[in-house]
């Protein structure tokens, strides 16, 4: 019955207020409750604590038939106007939280909830700690970053791509092409920080500084950017559920030129598969024109070609389905051939929001969770981020290149390495 207000009062922040029908904090021994006339906030025994980079529930109780809007402030900042208070902090300290709720009929009750905030016991890392899922799509990479050996089951492959981009490793891992991804975990929850960017994404990418294209209106070189999705576990169980993950909108989701709801199934090239040599004057690269047939929802297919530079199997060797699925946004294709004979492709940067896109070392690869959407495409405010998943965003070859494909070499918590 306590719930019932949560979803009327805040309507803008439904899906917050949703996602946050936990019951781990009402299940702690409370041993006083403040305010009343109305609206009262029940206080654990020892009184609210959290350690840093945590978020704390903290959840009124209406005791009168009204519904309420609530206002969460610290000092003159107001911090949210959630029926349910998120609260995280960066750093430790006592923070006290104002807590103003107005009903239709003008009650007002204010109730001051003081927080103290701990520095954690074992230090937190900026870096990812976890792989739950590493799952390329087929590619030119695949099986040798991170490398397959026989026998390797899906939990070696994640361990493997863990070795290679967790705890600050800066090793590399390839997403293969459209749709292929990996999701990574962390020890603490990346705090949203208002107005700042909040974490980054690691990747190979260059700009070219040989660009035959002397007007090129951007920066480009080889960028292959990757879609980043944030998940936070809003119901404090330890995985991404799949209503908790949402998208980072970039520049091109802004300008309205992603297809959403897009999708792609790879097929295993047949064991009998016998390659498909293209005349030698025309594709001189490729070994196999036919090797990887795809198809997607919007009535393209096609075949990823197995190239000369790069002999092994493109289809991740753990994976038994003889299909595999992945779904997504797409983004445009962003790579133009600049020479005119086929020679030189240029990959453009697109300006934000995207992994393996900007520099590593250039504020355009940083990402600012405010940027979150629902799967409506609705701004969604988080308090943070416990899981982030990078997928491969566009589905282009690029002649004797290949297939463009993501690569991820890490994510840093910008707040924590300051
Ligand atoms: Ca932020
Ligand atoms: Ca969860
Ligand atoms: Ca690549
Ligand atoms: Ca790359």
């Amino acid at each position: 019955m306590k719930k019932i207000f949560i979803p009327i009062v805040l309507a803008s922040l439904a899906v917050l207020a949703s996602c946050s029908d936990d019951e781990e904090g009402g299940q702690k021994q409370t041993s006083s409750s403040l305010g009343g006339n109305g609206v009262v906030v029940d206080v654990p025994d020892g009184g609210f604590t959290t350690p840093r980079c945590r978020v704390l529930d903290i959840k009124p109780r209406v005791t009168d038939s009204t519904t309420y809007d609530f206002t969460w402030s610290i000092g003159d900042s107001i911090i949210s106007r959630a029926g349910i208070l998120q609260f995280i902090s960066l750093d430790a300290g006592d923070y006290d939280v104002t807590m103003q709720a107005v009903n239709d009929d003008g009650n007002t009750v204010v109730i001051d909830v003081p927080i103290s905030v701990k520095r954690e016991t074992t230090e937190y890392t900026p870096y990812i700690t976890s792989v739950l899922d590493y799952m390329p799509a087929p590619g030119q990479f695949v099986n040798e970053l991170p490398e397959y050996t026989e026998g390797d089951t899906q939990e070696d492959m994640n361990r493997k791509a863990l070795e290679s981009i967790g705890n600050n490793a800066k090793g590399m891992i390839t997403l293969g092409m459209y749709g292929g991804y990996v999701i990574c975990g962390f020890d603490h929850t990346i705090v949203n920080v208002p107005g700042e960017r909040d974490f980054k994404v690691l990747g190979n990418a260059f700009y070219a500084d040989a660009n035959p294209n002397p007007d090129a209106p951007v920066e480009g070189g080889s960028c292959e950017p990757g879609i980043v999705m944030v998940a936070y576990d809003s119901n404090h169980n330890g995985v991404p559920d799949d209503d908790e993950w949402c998208e980072i909108a970039g520049s091109e989701h802004r300008n309205g030129t992603v297809i959403t709801g897009y999708e792609i199934t790879y097929s295993k090239p047949y064991p009998d598969h016998e390659a498909v040599t293209p005349p030698e004057d025309e594709q001189f690269w490729n070994v196999d024109a036919e090797y990887v047939p795809w198809v997607d929802n919007q009535g393209n297919d096609g075949f990823l070609p197995k190239n000369v530079y790069h002999r092994q199997d493109y289809y991740p060797l753990w994976v038994e389905s003889e299909e595999l699925t992945l779904t997504g946004s797409l983004l445009p294709s962003n790579a133009v051939e600049e020479s005119g004979t086929g020679g030189y492709w240029v990959l453009y940067a697109f300006d934000w929001g995207y992994a393996d896109n900007g520099l590593n070392n250039d504020e355009t690869s940083d990402i600012d969770i405010d940027w979150a959407v629902d799967a409506d495409g609705n701004n969604i405010s988080l308090p943070g981020v416990d899981f982030i998943k990078i997928y491969t965003g566009v589905n282009q070859h690029c002649g004797w290149l290949g297939e463009t494909s993501t690569e991820v070499m890490g994510i840093n918590d910008l707040h924590l390495l300051k």
